[in-house]
C-alpha cells in the first residue's frame, strides 16, 4: 500500500517508468519540477536526449504560494484525476490524458504536452488561436451536458454528486470569489492607487447583494460535474489544438460558473492588452478577443442545445423550450460569475498576467481600473444583459 511522501525528481523519474506507459520506460532518466501554479509540484520527466516525455504531477499537503501555514487536503488529487477522466470520455479531443493516478501518493501521470502553451501566456505575448474560444466551448458543452442532470439518471447523479464533493477547494472558491474582495483581507493585495475603488465596491450594497446571490448559487446548484477552475491557465492551445488541465476544484455546481469563469479570463486579457501593447497596438487584440468571447457562448449555447435536444435521456426534462429556458438562467449566472472572476484576479488573492505583468505602473492601474469597473457593471447587470451582443455592448461600452 503506498504511503504519502512528497517526491523529489529522482521519485517522480521512477514513478514515471513505472506508470507512463511507455515501451521504453528505462529512457526516462531525470526530471525538472516545474510546478508555477498556485498548489501543486509538477515534474516535466526526460528521456537520455532531455526531450520530455510524461508529467508527474503532485499535490502538497498546503497551498503552495502560500505555504505550510495553509494546509490543504490531499484528496484534491483524486477530485482532479477522476474530473479528467470523466471529461476525458466526454471529449478526449480537449483534455489532458490521465495515464495513472494513486490518491494516497495524491498523485498523477500525465501525457506530455511540451508541443502546446499556456493559453493566458500566448495571449499575453499577442498570439492568437484562432480555433481556441470555439474548442473550448465544445468541451464545455459535451463535459457539461453530459453530466448534467438532462443525461444522467438521477441515481447516478447523485451519487457523482456525492463522489465529487469537494469542500476545502469549493471553499477557497466561495472565499476568493465572493467574500475577500468585498472586505478588508489580510489575502486581498493591490495597488494603492486602487484603494477608492476597492473601498467603492465594498460600500456597494446592490453589488453585494448581487455577488451573495451568486455565492448562495456557487454554493447549491449541483447542475453538472465542473471543471470548476477553467482559466486561461488551465488551458493548454497548440495551432489547431486545445486541452484542458488543472481539474482539482471540479465539483458539481453551476454550469454558467465555468461559462463564466472561462469568458472572464478572456476579458482580463481584453482589460490588460491596452497595457501590455499600447493603446493603439491593443485595438485588434481586443477586437480578437470580443469575438473569441461572441464564439465560446453561440458555439456553447448551440452545442449544448443541441445535445439536449437529440440525447436527453429525463423525459419531463426533453420537454420542448425547456433546454432554452435552462439555457437563459445559465446565461445570467455566467454573467454575473464573469465579473466576479474579474474582480477577484484584479484585487483579491490570485492575480493574473495579463494585468500585473504590464510595466508601466500607471497604464497598469488604468487597466486593472477598468477590469474593476467592468466586473462591476457585469454583476450588477446580469439579469439584464439578455444575450451575447448585448454583453459584447456593455463591455465596449465600460471595458
Ligand atoms: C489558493 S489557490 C488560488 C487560486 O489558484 C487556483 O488556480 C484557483 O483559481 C484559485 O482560486
Ligand atoms: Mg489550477
Amino acid at each position: 500500500m503506498s504511503q504519502y511522501r512528497t517526491f523529489t525528481a529522482a521519485d517522480a523519474v521512477e514513478y514515471a517508468r513505472q506508470y507512463g506507459q511507455l515501451a521504453e520506460p528505462q529512457a526516462l532518466v531525470s526530471a525538472d519540477e516545474i510546478g508555477d501554479g498556485n498548489l501543486n509540484l509538477v515534474f516535466k520527466i526526460r528521456d537520455g536526449d532531455g526531450v520530455s516525455r510524461v508529467i508527474v504531477k503532485q499535490a502538497l499537503p498546503y497551498v503552495r504560494c502560500v505555504g505550510e501555514s495553509w494546509p490543504l487536503t490531499l484528496d484534491r488529487a483524486r477530485i482532479e484525476a477522476e474530473t479528467l477522466l470523466i471529461h476525458g470520455a466526454l471529449c478526449p479531443r480537449h483534455t489532458v490524458k490521465i495515464l495513472h493516478h494513486d490518491p494516497e501518493l495524491a498523485v498523477m501521470v500525465q501525457e506530455d504536452l511540451s508541443d502546446h502553451h499556456i493559453w493566458r501566456s500566448e495571449l499575453v505575448k499577442g498570439r492568437y488561436y484562432p480555433l481556441a474560444a470555439g474548442q473550448l466551448a465544445e468541451y464545455l458543452a459535451q463535459t457539461l451536458f453530459h453530466t448534467s442532470d438532462f443525461y444522467q439518471t438521477a441515481q447516478l447523479k447523485k451519487a457523482e454528486v456525492s463522489r465529487f464533493t469537494n469542500p476545502e477547494l469549493c471553499q477557497i472558491t466561495e472565499d476568493l470569489f465572493f467574500s475577500d474582495p468585498y472586505q478588508d483581507h489580510e489575502r486581498n493585495h493591490f495597488d494603492e492607487a486602487l484603494l477608492p475603488q476597492v473601498l467603492e465596491l465594498r460600500n456597494d450594497a446592490a453589488l453585494k447583494l448581487a455577488v451573495a446571490g451568486l455565492k448562495h448559487r456557487f454554493l447549491s446548484k449541483a447542475e453538472a460535474l465542473l471543471h470548476g477552475d477553467i482559466h486561461s491557465g488551465s488551458i493548454f492551445v497548440a495551432e489547431g489544438k486545445l486541452k484542458a488541465i488543472d481539474a482539482e476544484f471540479g465539483f458539481y455546481g453551476p454550469i454558467g460558473f465555468d461559462i463564466g469563469t472561462a469568458i472572464g479570463n478572456l476579458l482580463l486579457n481584453y482589460c490588460g492588452l491596452p497595457g501590455l501593447f499600447g493603446p493603439r497596438d491593443a485595438a485588434a487584440g481586443r477586437e480578437q478577443r470580443l469575438q473569441d468571447i461572441r464564439e465560446l457562448w453561440l458555439i456553447f449555447a448551440d452545442r449544448f442545445l443541441a445535445l439536449c435536444h437529440q440525447h436527453s435521456r429525463d423525459a419531463t426534462l426533453a420537454l420542448p423550450g425547456y433546454a432554452e429556458q435552462f439555457l437563459q438562467q445559465v446565461w445570467a449566472d455566467a454573467v454575473g460569475y464573469c465579473g466576479t472572476e474579474l474582480i477577484r484576479r484584479t484585487i483579491g488573492l490570485a492575480h493574473v498576467a495579463d494585468l500585473d505583468s504590464i510595466t508601466d505602473a500607471e497604464m497598469r492601474v488604468e487597466c486593472q481600473r477598468s477590469a474593476l469597473n467592468l466586473g462591476r457593471v457585469l454583476i450588477v447587470n446580469a439579469p439584464h444583459i439578455a444575450h451575447i451582443d448585448a454583453l459584447l455592448a456593455r463591455i465596449r461600452q465600460h471595458g
